[in-house]
């Protein structure tokens, strides 16, 4: 039995999951994705690896159909809720996905794509109880596929990550015992539930431990606030951008509710910035909201964390820490060298935690690793008394923007597919609030095109936070005297507007 599914069991009767003004024990949890493996199962033993793409919102029957794929043999994908049809297309074509559960609120969006012939469509409310056996369930060797995640990077399109159950327990159970998560914690969930930080580092190191995982609709800070002042909620993960939403949201309150806030904060066991590099003014600023130094840490969809500050011990500020238990980690420069403290170089990573390959892409896999199989992150760090400090990027084109990654690739070559577009550069420029700020220079075919209209389009073709916020219109894009366009001089375009 799956391991997390094993924890599950000695925890019953405590609540697992509380979403909709509803709470859910751990045995409603095991109960309901029983049921939604049986339905998917229809009768065989095992689904074989299949893959089984979901859109279902944040919340108990999110986790109920995660595990249920799992319990069945599946591959879970899970499909981001905000996605425009194309992005939905390609995840579901990319995995070849054999089976699309959709969540009421989807139905529409999804039902383009419905075919018999392309893959079976359910609709969660089509899962109707039925008690079931837990004797009826394959039993899962866990070197086997379990998730598929997409991410950006120096490819135009996205590469879905997979990783083994052998990859997530690995992921997991090195963050419960370095952050000491234990059943007495609960946390709450405003993260995207197709990324590893919401998926990994909140609900299934909460419920691998036994802890409650909270849901809020959507992320807003009076929700935030709203739902820590019920004095319940130990534990908080975001992304940078979310912290500095907190801190402004904070700062407009009166003196009173400020104070009420600074009180709630103060109880917490622990908070962890990931997924973008933490400001030290917005960290500064939230130890003197909440008395607490948030506690940083490293990560990618491809490892689950690499390296973290220290749960006791000095969290220093603008450094992402030290190799967690179980993580190897070096620095290599453009020559191979390993490099020692001080000296710059390309963060590679080995270890259970380390993802099996790209979905279909053996190339870029081969592409991904060293001969001697260290994982090439493209981060760019430095080791300074011991703790890692992240540099930069050894790419221009992959963009962290609200803790997302994104691909400047991607995006132009989504651009480039407009009738009155001639050329496009996108690029990211630094910003407080979303760390990077996507911006796109066009060079256009007709001067008169509607920008606004255009930024519609590309609504309708990508998910927003993938979308520009600025467009600037040039008559040619800077291209050195190979004739490439030069980013950096695109970013300097930017400078002053
Ligand atoms: C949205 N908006 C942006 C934007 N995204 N503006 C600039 N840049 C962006 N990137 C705009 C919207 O268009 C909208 O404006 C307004 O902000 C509100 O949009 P929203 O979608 O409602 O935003 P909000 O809910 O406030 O989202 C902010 C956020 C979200 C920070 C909560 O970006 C988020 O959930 N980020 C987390 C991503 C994540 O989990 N990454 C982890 C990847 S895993 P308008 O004008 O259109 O109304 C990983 C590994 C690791 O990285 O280490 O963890
Ligand atoms: P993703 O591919 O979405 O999983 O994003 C992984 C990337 O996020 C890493 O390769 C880093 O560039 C970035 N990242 C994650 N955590 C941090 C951090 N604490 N500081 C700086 N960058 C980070």
């Amino acid at each position: 039995m799956l391991q997390i599914i094993q924890n599950a069991n000695q925890y019953l009767a405590k609540t697992a999951i509380i979403s909709n003004g509803e709470s859910f024990a751990f045995e409603n949890l095991l109960e309901k994705s029983a049921q939604i493996a049986i339905k998917l199962l229809n009768g065989e033993k095992d689904l074989h690896q299949k893959r089984v793409a979901f859109m279902v919102s944040p919340g108990f029957e999110y986790v109920a159909f995660q595990w249920g794929i799992w319990r069945a043999g599946g591959v879970a994908v899970p499909l981001c809720i905000t996605y425009p049809l194309p992005s939905l297309k390609y995840v579901i074509e990319d995995t070849a996905a054999e089976i699309v559960i959709s969540g009421p609120e989807y139905v529409d969006i999804l039902q383009p794509l419905v075919h018999p012939k392309t893959f079976i469509f359910y609709k969660t409310s089509n899962f109707s109880p039925k008690n079931v056996a837990e004797s009826v369930l394959p039993e899962i060797s866990t070197d086997r596929n379990a998730l598929i995640l997409y991410t950006s990077g120096t490819t135009s399109l996205p590469k879905g990550v997979v990783t083994t159950h052998d990859n997530l327990e690995a992921q997991i159970s090195t963050l419960v015992s370095a952050w000491q998560w234990t059943s007495a914690d609960h946390t709450v969930c405003v993260l995207p539930l197709h990324h590893v930080h919401g998926i990994i580092n909140v609900i299934s190191c909460a419920l691998w431990a036994g802890a409650t995982v909270e849901f809020l609709d959507g992320f807003s800070p009076e929700k935030v606030f709203g739902a820590f002042a019920l004095g319940k909620i130990n534990v908080f993960m975001a992304v940078p951008t979310i912290y500095f939403k907190l801190i402004t949201y904070w700062d407009n309150l009166p003196e009173t509710e400020k104070a009420e806030i600074t009180e709630n904060l103060k109880k917490f066991r622990l908070m962890v910035s990931g997924s973008a590099a933490l400001p030290v003014s917005v960290m500064e600023k939230w130890q003197e909201i909440s008395g607490h130094t948030l506690l940083e840490r490293y990560g990618m969809t491809e490892i689950g964390m690499g390296i973290s500050n220290p749960y006791d011990g000095e969290r220093k500020a603008g450094y992402i820490g030290k190799p967690l238990a179980g993580v190897a980690v070096r620095l290599i420069d453009e020559n191979g060298t390993i490099e020692k403290e001080e000296i710059p170089g390309e963060i590679q990573i080995k270890g259970a935690n380390v993802f099996k390959e790209y979905w279909g892409k053996t190339e870029a896999t081969e592409k991904a690793f060293t001969e001697d199989g260290w994982f090439k992150t493209g981060d760019v760090a430095v080791v300074e008394n011991g703790y890692y400090r992240i540099l930069g990027r050894d790419s221009v084109d992959i963009i962290k923007s609200g803790g997302y990654k994104i691909s400047a690739l991607e995006i132009e070559e989504v651009l480039r597919k407009h009738p009155q577009l001639d050329d496009c550069a996108v690029v990211g420029i630094p910003d407080e609030e979303w760390g990077e700020l996507v911006v796109a220079s066009v060079v256009v075919r007709n001067k008169a095109l509607d920008l606004k209209q255009l930024n519609e389009w590309m609504r309708s073709m990508m998910p927003a936070y993938k979308t520009p916020r600025k467009y600037l219109v040039v008559d040619e894009l800077p291209r050195n005297a190979m004739g490439k366009v030069t980013k950096n001089d695109v970013k300097e375009l930017f400078k002053n507007i």
